[in-house]
């Protein structure tokens, strides 16, 4: 072998960790998984705000072979799917695997040899002949410029940056952001502080959760008969797929499930007036549905404002509107998303001809073949690349759908010369992408909301517009019409 490893995986969140078992279960022992950071898990390691759990049911929430009879809840909390990803590299024994405190910076595709050269932040490099990229879209935390913004002298940060040590307890909080983790952390905290200002740009539609606890008797049931809690899987899977129509233009689904909505907004917000500020003014599913039971009812305790006013300023202990209401406060918890949508500009991959991925992304938006091979960056797989997020079902389905195709391919350049590789064909590629934008037109996400799905081209570049089923499909064979194959 002319490379330190057959293949090398950048992060150990669940991408690299489902990658690192393919490759491992299929008898490939030649990888190493580089993570920037002193432990694995990824989003569920970086997001530990109070409140937080997955909003995709923990028996779907799993990763296909690994099935877990131990989930506690239907909802899982982040702690549970932390130690349930520890506990699938604990028992595959891929911790040896991981070189922990290693953030690679620049990665450039070496032609004549058909191998990558990865430089990590302090230098060092290693060569891989096949590199997965599981970085993930959401661990760039979003902060909105605000005047005065670094005025504030009250404690403030992130939601995926949460201080725990400070007492909340007797505090007046403000949240900014009304999203996936604002919704989580609102219910959770209200109790406990003193005040608690929500401030909301945008009303989110609620949709109920239905969490509950998984009692001793079906863990003992799963544990003993696993097909039970896989047809279970199965089911649920499906009856999510049929929710999928609701993004992708049908209109019955999607008018039962509004009003379906709707209704439970009149039923849990007592007061008219705040009834209506939380009622969204587009269609739903534009903007990600979210998912709780006790979100909307919080709004009917005393100590929990919700404001709608735009925030104009901030001054060292206010939040001032532009209606010209000052709310002092003691902490300010940022629930403002991540750059999803955003090019990475602080890294560099350089592929075929020198060309650097991520410039050419800021320049043309993102783009990848089937989301996972970029043309111009050959034996690369991006998990969780550009249009493959979903509204709907499971990421970690979508992740194992890309690792189906990477595998074929794998497979078939493995049979070549070793320093072989395969590139997508431009026109394959754009092919691929003309008709994915062409799908979004029929979808709810071009009617007419502002998202972070969309990037400063107007395409979206995040999303995909169809059921995890359709990607499934189209990942299901490796397509090598639409590559090249060089140093044969
Ligand atoms: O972020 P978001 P998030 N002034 O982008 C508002 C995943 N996730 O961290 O809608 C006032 O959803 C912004 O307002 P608007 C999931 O993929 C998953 O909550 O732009 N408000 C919005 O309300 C999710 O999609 C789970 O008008 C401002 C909010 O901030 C992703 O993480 C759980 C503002 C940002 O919402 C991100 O979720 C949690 C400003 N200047 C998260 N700027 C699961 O359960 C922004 N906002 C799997």
């Amino acid at each position: 072998m002319q490379t330190d490893y057959q293949f090398a995986i950048i992060g150990a969140g669940f991408a690299g960790i489902i990658a690192a078992l393919r490759l491992k279960n299929s008898g490939r022992d030649s990888f190493i998984i580089f993570e920037g950071s002193t432990e694995i898990g990824g989003t569920w390691r970086d997001n530990h705000y109070p409140g937080c759990a997955c909003d995709v049911p923990s028996v779907v929430y799993s990763i296909a072979n690994e099935p877990n009879p131990n989930w506690t809840e239907f909802f899982p909390a982040q702690a549970e799917i932390l130690a349930y990803m520890k506990s699938v590299v604990s028992k595959h024994d891929l911790a040896q695997k991981i070189q922990f405190e290693t953030y690679i910076r620049e990665m450039e595709f070496v032609e004549e040899k058909g191998y990558w050269k990865l430089t990590d932040k302090n230098g060092k490099i290693t060569t891989a002949r096949m590199v997965f990229s599981g970085a993930g879209p959401l661990n760039r935390p979003q902060l909105p410029s605000i005047k005065g913004i670094e005025n504030f002298k009250g404690k403030n940060f992130h939601s995926s940056e949460w201080q725990h040590d400070y007492e909340l307890k007797g505090k007046k909080v403000a949240i900014i952001g009304t999203g996936a983790s604002s919704v989580q952390i609102v219910p959770t905290i209200a109790h406990e502080v003193s005040e608690l200002i929500v401030f909301q740009r945008t009303a989110a539609w609620i949709a109920s959760r239905g969490n509950r606890k998984i009692s001793n008797i079906e863990k003992t049931i799963f544990r003993n008969f696993p097909f039970l809690q896989q047809i279970i899987r199965e089911i649920i899977f499906i009856l999510m797929e049929i929710r999928g129509r609701l993004f992708t233009g049908n209109k019955f689904v999607h008018g039962a499930f509004t009003r379906m909505f709707l209704k439970k907004l009149a039923k849990e917000v007592h007061n008219p007036e705040i009834r209506q500020k939380l009622t969204p003014n587009y269609k739903a599913g534009c903007k990600r549905i979210l998912n709780s039971d006790d979100y909307l009812p919080t709004f009917n305790r005393e100590n929990v404002h919700l404001v709608t006013e735009n925030i104009s300023e901030i001054t060292e202990n206010e939040i001032i509107t532009n209606e010209g209401e000052k709310y002092k406060v003691d902490c300010i918890v940022w629930a403002t998303g991540f750059d999803a949508a955003q090019i990475r500009t602080q890294n560099k991959i350089f592929g075929l001809n020198k060309r650097e991925l991520f410039s050419e992304w800021l320049q043309n938006g993102m783009e990848a073949h089937k989301g996972t091979t970029i043309s111009g960056f050959p034996n690369l797989f991006f998990i969780l690349g550009p249009n493959t997020g979903l509204r709907h079902s499971s990421m970690l389905h979508i992740m194992e759908s890309q690792l189906n195709y990477a595998m074929q391919m794998i497979q078939k350049l493995e049979k070549k010369a070793e320093n072989a590789f395969f590139n997508v064909k431009a026109q394959a590629q754009k092919a691929y992408n003309v008709h994915l934008q062409e799908l979004f037109k029929t979808t709810v996400w071009v009617s007419g909301c502002k998202s972070w799905y969309i990037d400063d081209g107007g395409r979206n570049t995040v999303l995909y517009p169809r059921l995890s089923v359709h990607f499934r499909k189209t990942t299901k064979h490796f397509d090598e019409e639409n590559y090249e194959l060089r140093n044969n």
